[in-house]
């Protein structure tokens, strides 16, 4: 019998111990301000360094006879303190919800005590609508084209060889073999021209004048040349059209742009999916022959002209990679940066400006 005494003091103390931390415990529940504090309350008492693991500690040295009836006390414990722990949220709750109905109503409709200047927008933004405005009124229809293109609408189709320079992954974003983030607005001449060949096929005639402006990427980065930056394309295909209307329009666009009288020269250029090619230069808007300010001119370095754009007429490998009939249809295409228009049109020397966002910058516009 001797042996037994122990063990009917282990099950008394396990008894006795939970009576003692059934009373903390209802204490400190009640205490407890908010669901964290309430929540750390029940992990002292039953977390793992908790006080009611102290007490289980005793159940190794009740004898197996008893072991049923301490188990159904630390159980009915467990419960309980499952009950007020739920009980207690309830409450705080419930007294959260009440003083939230009963506080003094807060004002939606007082005045802010911070003034935040309007915004604008940005110049890149505000230089592309403007330029789309100039090429709608002169009758092209916008278009959308993807930033992350097939390698084929961005080059192959485009006539670009193989081997030249911007297919190389020094020069391109490549996502994966064959997709790349667009390099130019230029893929979006194959998409719309895919599109009207078979508009074509179906009997509508091979007519189609496009603008379409977006965000390009290259692997380039000094003063005036970005990663990402954005460019404006447009492009025109009829019956019979010729390098005299490509001028008309780049002539009517410098007009608008720069103001009447603006001259605008072609100068013989390479591009794969042009033939021929050329650059777009307008008569340097910060300078004046007349007044003897051309020499010192920075901008156009004293010659009087600003590159703004390349242009051509369509190469038929063009066509025929979209297929159209180099036979039947000719057409005509330019393209140009819009950061340079932004920076020649605000005097901005730095093209990292336009992409920092810094408020002194931008409130300057
Ligand atoms: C092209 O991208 C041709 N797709 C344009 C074209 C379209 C030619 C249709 C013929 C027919 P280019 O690589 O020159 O051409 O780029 C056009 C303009 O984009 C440049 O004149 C320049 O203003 C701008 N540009 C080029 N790279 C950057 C860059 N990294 N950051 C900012 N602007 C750039």
């Amino acid at each position: 019998m001797s042996g037994d005494a122990p063990a009917i003091d282990a099950l008394s103390r396990i008894e006795q111990g939970l009576t003692a931390l059934g009373d903390r415990f209802r204490q400190s529940f009640a205490a407890a301000t908010s669901e964290p504090a309430l929540r750390a309350e029940q992990a002292k008492l039953l977390g793992k360094k908790g006080d009611l693991t102290a007490v289980l500690a005793l159940l190794r040295d009740v004898p197996a006879a008893d072991k049923p009836r301490a188990g159904a006390l630390v159980n009915a414990f467990k419960t309980e303190v499952e009950k007020e722990f739920d009980a207690c949220l309830r409450a705080l709750g419930e007294a959260a919800l009440q003083a939230e109905l009963t506080a003094r109503p807060f004002d939606l409709t007082l005045p802010g005590r911070l003034s935040l200047g309007r915004g604008h927008p940005h110049p890149v933004l505000a230089v592309r609508e403007e330029l789309l405005a100039i090429f709608r009124d002169l009758g092209f229809q916008s278009a959308p084209g993807p930033e992350i293109e097939l390698e084929e609408n961005n080059f192959t189709k485009l006539a670009f060889p193989p081997d030249h320079p911007a297919t190389d992954m020094q020069d391109s974003f490549w996502l994966r073999p064959s997709v790349l983030l667009r390099t130019h607005t230029s893929n979006v001449q194959v998409r719309e021209m895919m599109a009207l060949a078979e508009r074509v096929k179906a009997g509508e005639s091979p007519r189609l004048a496009i603008v379409s402006a977006g965000a390009v990427y290259r692997r380039d980065d000094d003063l005036t040349h970005s990663p990402m930056f954005h460019q404006i394309e447009g492009f025109l295909v009829d019956e019979r059209v010729s390098m005299a209307e490509l001028k008309g329009v780049l002539g009517a666009f410098a007009e608008r742009l720069y103001g009447p009288g603006t001259p605008v020269r072609l100068r013989p250029s390479y591009f794969p999916f042009v033939e021929p090619g050329a650059e777009v230069d307008v008569g340097c808007v910060f300078c004046n022959p007349n007044d003897g300010s051309r020499a010192a001119c920075r901008v156009c370095k004293g010659t009087g002209w600003l590159e703004i754009a390349g242009c051509g007429m369509v190469h038929p490998d063009v066509f025929r990679h979209t297929g159209l009939d180099p036979d039947k249809v000719t057409g005509f295409a330019f393209g140009m940066g819009i950061e340079r228009i932004a920076m020649l049109r605000y005097g901005i020397p730095n093209i990292r400006l336009l992409f920092e966002n810094d408020p002194r910058f931008l409130a300057q516009f």
